[in-house]
């Protein structure tokens, strides 16, 4: 049986696809490789609550035992979030290994949006994505996540891209491939910066400044053209200070990774340098982290309600 054949939903998101209620989807790599235990289960359960808050029902994806699906229970966030058994990093290229050989892994934004658009989710809230790495001239570390958002009409809403990537080169593949970027938040002054994650600002600019209504009115009007969007939240302004101290250790992660005796490749890549700059900050990154998480969320859900609405 293929993989997306044997996709599952959760009863409550059978309901909510049925009558038409707005979802936000939600990765589950970040349990599995991003956030340490037991915050990773704790964020994971904010997260649905955040979205709930808003009116939007939460859809958690993954694969477990070989089974891709859609909207999780708690125990199944629970037993991810504990990492036994090794789980894996599922891109799109990993969902049919994972299938076939009844595998459970965390499917990063690649593979969730994959899965998501197959189930007919437009909006999906989470951290930062992958992008094109510093270095990619030689690399070719360019994520899947780029790609994926090229290829599907998905709405992610996210933090920017982290200072661990090259944000120029992100930007221009973005652009090249046809994915909308744009700014959105619920200040009235409207904001022009590419958020970098653990700092509002990138020093890099978007076109385009939306409120969520507007998110929502881009969705609408995307419909037809297929064409992926991503939707950047600055983290909240009181990280923002913060956020030039882990600077720093992000440089220091990215400079031990490329050392020839991590010999740091591939997949393994990001969530190392998450790791190394949770170690390099005391574990400020991931306090970072969460908050910028949980606002996506919270605007994620906000644009969903909205569509749903303008969709009626
Ligand atoms: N950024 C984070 N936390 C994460 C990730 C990115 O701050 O957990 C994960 C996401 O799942 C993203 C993936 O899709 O890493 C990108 O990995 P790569 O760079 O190998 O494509
Ligand atoms: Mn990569």
């Amino acid at each position: 049986m293929s993989s997306i054949s044997r996709l599952k939903y959760s009863a409550e998101i059978v309901d909510a696809l049925a009558t038409r209620k707005p979802i936000v989807a939600l990765e589950s790599t970040i349990l599995t490789h991003g956030l340490p235990t037991p915050l990773n289960y704790t964020t994971a359960t904010r997260l649905e609550a955040v979205i709930r808050e808003q009116g939007a029902v939460p859809a958690h994806i993954a694969v477990i035992d070989g089974c891709p699906r859609v909207g999780l229970s708690d125990s199944q966030l629970s037993h991810l979030s504990l990492h036994s058994g090794n789980p894996l990093k599922i891109s799109r290229r990993d969902i049919a290994p994972a299938a076939a050989l009844h595998r459970t892994g965390g499917t990063t934004v690649a593979g969730t949006i994959t899965l998501a658009a197959h189930a007919g989710i437009k909006h999906f809230a989470t951290g930062g994505i992958g992008g094109v790495h510093r270095n990619a001239q030689s690399t070719w570390d360019v994520s899947a996540d780029l790609i994926e958002l090229s290829r599907s009409p998905t709405h992610v809403i996210c933090a920017g891209a982290k200072s661990i990537l090259d944000t120029p080169l992100t930007l221009e593949y973005l652009e090249t491939h046809g994915v909308t970027v744009a700014s959105v938040g619920e200040a009235a002054q409207p904001n022009y910066n590419f958020p970098a994650f653990y700092s509002p600002n990138s020093g890099h600019h978007v076109q385009y400044s939306l409120s969520p209504l507007q998110a929502a009115q881009v969705g609408i009007a995307s419909q037809g053209l297929q064409s992926g969007a991503l939707f950047c939240a600055p983290i909240p302004p009181q990280y923002a200070e913060q956020g030039s101290r882990i600077q720093i250790a992000v440089e220091r992660a990215v400079q031990e990774s490329q050392h020839a005796n991590n010999n740091i490749l591939g997949k393994d890549i990001t969530p190392w340098l998450l790791n190394r700059i949770a170690q390099l900050t005391d574990n400020n990154s991931i306090h970072s982290n969460i908050a910028l998480v949980e606002n996506n969320a919270r605007i994620g859900a906000q644009i969903a309600v909205h569509y749903h609405r303008l969709l009626e």
